[in-house]
């Protein structure tokens, strides 16, 4: 029984990562690069994305695929920066999935403009374990982890540290105010994705924020390889 259900688990991945390689041709064929954020609810991701619509992306067309439960409160405050934004929900049909898989993506690409798009910033909901086990077709991924969460973090969910191309560490404004070690989080960081690269930023004061929109820039130019340790689509 124990063999039949871990064939299970490799079979659904096996079936998203076949969906994740369709989702990625149709982007390439409109020559859009796609960027995958992933944290903990709450991490910033909503507002770093404000924050880099702000200054601008080095002329690039860029749109976003949000990703929530239920509600579209992250696609309004978006909308504002006048980018397309595209809501996709896990709620209805999907019973409320904790993540992004390459089919939900692979729904919504009818109601994203891929050929107004150089850059596809997909914000995924928010959880630390699920969204880095399903490939969506995305060409580079970016967690984001607050200095809210505790310095463990890297330890007890190593795969969303290793499912990435770069950590930001965000709310960097608040370590006056808190006893966190951005040093120990960076060493346990270190421990499990060796070399990735790390950005230390605030989307509140917008520290930071240049040098993440800049690492989106090379992503949105194709200098990113893709993520270690996990399945890439083909
Ligand atoms: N002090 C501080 N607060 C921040 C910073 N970035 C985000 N916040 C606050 O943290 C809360 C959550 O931010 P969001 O951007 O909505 O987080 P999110 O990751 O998009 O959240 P979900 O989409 O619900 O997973 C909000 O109250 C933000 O104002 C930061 O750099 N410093
Ligand atoms: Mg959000």
């Amino acid at each position: 029984v124990h063999r039949t259900k871990v064939k299970v688990v490799e079979g659904v991945l096996d079936a998203n990562d076949t969906l994740a390689a369709a989702n990625r041709s149709d982007f390439e064929r409109h020559g859009v690069r796609v960027v995958n954020l992933m944290s903990a609810p709450g991490a910033g991701k909503t507002t770093l994305l404000e924050r880099t619509f702000e200054l601008g992306l080095d002329g690039l067309r860029a749109g976003v695929l949000e990703g929530d439960v239920q509600g579209s409160m992250d696609a309004d405050r978006l909308a504002a920066y006048h980018v397309p934004v595209t809501q996709l929900n896990t709620d209805p049909g999907f019973g409320g999935e904790c993540h992004l898989d390459a089919n939900m993506v692979r729904s919504a690409l009818p109601s994203v403009p891929l050929e107004e798009l150089d850059l596809l910033m997909v914000e995924n909901v928010g959880n630390l374990v699920c969204p880095a086990e399903f490939r969506i077709g995305e060409h580079a991924r970016a967690m984001i982890c607050s200095v809210t969460e505790g310095e463990d973090k890297p330890l007890k969910y190593p795969l969303m540290f290793r499912a990435c191309e770069l950590v930001v560490v965000n709310k960097v404004d608040l370590l006056p105010h808190l006893d966190f070690d951005v040093d120990r989080l960076l060493a346990n960081v270190e421990v499990v994705h060796p070399g990735v690269p790390c950005l230390r930023v605030s989307a509140r004061t917008g520290e930071g924020v240049e040098a993440f929109r800049d690492w989106l820039v090379e992503a949105a130019r194709g200098g990113r390889p893709a993520a270690a340790g996990v399945t890439a689509p083909a």
